[in-house]
């Protein structure tokens, strides 16, 4: 095509023809780097069941993130319902209504009844001063997640968790990466959750992982992903399918070794964005939750009544000129069917959730969008 024009022509015509952006890109390392892997898939035959790739990926993965012990899996969702399972809970657990719908489905597919708690105003986290209020005799364990990879404040949610023995799980989707002062985000509560979807900072296709505190706890999740089996002949729990394949294995092995300028380039564009939106009134950007080390998974921001247009006006404008900007997350997990009759989810229960999710758009960012871009997405918000 136009192979021979420099990088700079190349963005102009892209910008002429007003080429169409998403929310976000998936990174994929160099097919040609991807083929030696398979030759040697095709080579062993061996394609799942906890192959080489599959060992190397829990490895690899374990020494970059800064944690000890790493479960693969099928995918994030699995990885959770998983994890609820290994630690036996029942009854109660309390959650967030801001997130992806997976976090409270993995709940109702153990049969667990979820409590909905609002979250916290500055990081969109669940609020641990409102945790205290919803435990009752059945609740068995707290949900929380690291909405957008911004840390929740772990410190609070496991004084309360320890107070009235209660198990932590978080789902950590977006937190890939994440570094406190303390450390990976990831050591946190009793299990972290995960994903290595498409559409996450690091992706292996479709993925996902739990990071459990020992080897016992690894164990037991290693059985129950593979149907309870320990040997040929003993099945100890009634186990699902969440193994990883040898090619999403493989292709992770691969991709770890572009992240860091996958991270790099998310973060000069948070970056832009932050600087260039800084002086436009009505338009909050959410900002950092106390993490050392950021992933810049997504770049929410909050519309705000100063602003001329209201959120779902500027959604409009924006899907208007091409750009497809994302409402993560509305609606409220609480809000849909069935959730909302649970008392718990009455809006009255969740006015800051409630506020989050009538004002939020999350603005395009993947490490292949070119300053170009984030300058058309900027020109969008400040046009109004
Ligand atoms: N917990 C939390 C907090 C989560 O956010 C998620 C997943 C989970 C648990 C569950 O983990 P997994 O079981 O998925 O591993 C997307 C993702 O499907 C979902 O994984 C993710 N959260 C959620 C926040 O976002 P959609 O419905 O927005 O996806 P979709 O298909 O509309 O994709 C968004 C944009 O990404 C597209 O407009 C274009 C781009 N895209 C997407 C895909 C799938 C691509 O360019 N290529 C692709 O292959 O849910």
């Amino acid at each position: 095509m136009n192979a021979s024009l420099p990088a700079e022509s190349l963005a102009d015509l892209a910008l002429e023809r007003n080429e169409r952006i998403y929310v976000t890109q998936p990174h994929l390392a160099p097919l040609s780097e991807f083929i030696p892997y398979l030759e040697e898939i095709w080579h062993s035959r061996v394609l799942t069941n906890g192959g080489p790739f599959h060992q190397q990926l829990e490895r690899a993965l374990s020494e970059y993130l800064g944690v000890e012990h790493l479960a693969l899996f099928s995918n994030g969702t699995l990885g959770l319902v998983t994890a609820l399972q290994a630690l036996r809970i029942t009854g109660e657990v309390i959650t967030t209504p801001y997130s992806f719908v997976a976090t409270a489905h993995s709940l109702l597919w153990n049969g667990v009844k979820p409590v909905f708690v609002d979250v916290d105003p500055q990081t969109l986290n669940l609020d641990p001063a409102k945790i205290e209020a919803a435990i009752t005799p059945h609740t068995t364990a707290i949900l929380p997640v690291h909405c957008y990879g911004h840390p929740c404040d772990v410190d609070a949610i496991q004084k309360i968790a320890d107070n009235y023995n209660l198990k932590v799980i978080y789902d950590a989707a977006h937190a890939f990466g994440v570094r406190t002062k303390s450390g990976s985000v990831l050591q946190h509560g009793d299990l972290s959750v995960l994903s290595f979807h498409a559409t996450k900072v690091f992706n292996t296709f479709e993925g996902g992982a739990v990071i459990c505190p020992d080897a016992k706890t690894k164990q037991r999740i290693d059985h129950l992903k593979n149907f309870g089996f320990v040997d040929e002949v003993t099945v100890v729990a009634p186990g699902i399918n969440g193994k990883m394949s040898e090619i999403n294995a493989a292709f992770g092995l691969l991709q770890l070794q572009h992240i860091d300028e996958a991270l790099a380039a998310r973060k000069q564009i948070d970056a832009a964005y932050r600087e260039m939106l800084r002086d436009v009134p009505g338009i909050h950007c959410l900002g950092n939750a106390g993490e050392d080390v950021a992933n810049y998974a997504y770049f929410p921001i909050l519309v705000e009544s100063d602003y001329p247009l209201s959120r779902d006006a500027l959604f409009d404008k924006f899907r208007a000129q091409d750009v497809i900007v994302r409402r993560y997350f509305y609606p409220l997990i609480s809000d849909f069917p069935m959730y909302r009759s649970l008392p718990s989810a009455h809006r009255d229960n969740l006015p800051v959730a409630s506020n989050a999710a009538r004002k939020v758009l999350c603005l395009p960012v993947y490490p292949a969008l070119s300053m170009e871009n984030v300058e058309r997405v900027v020109r969008i918000i400040r046009e109004a």
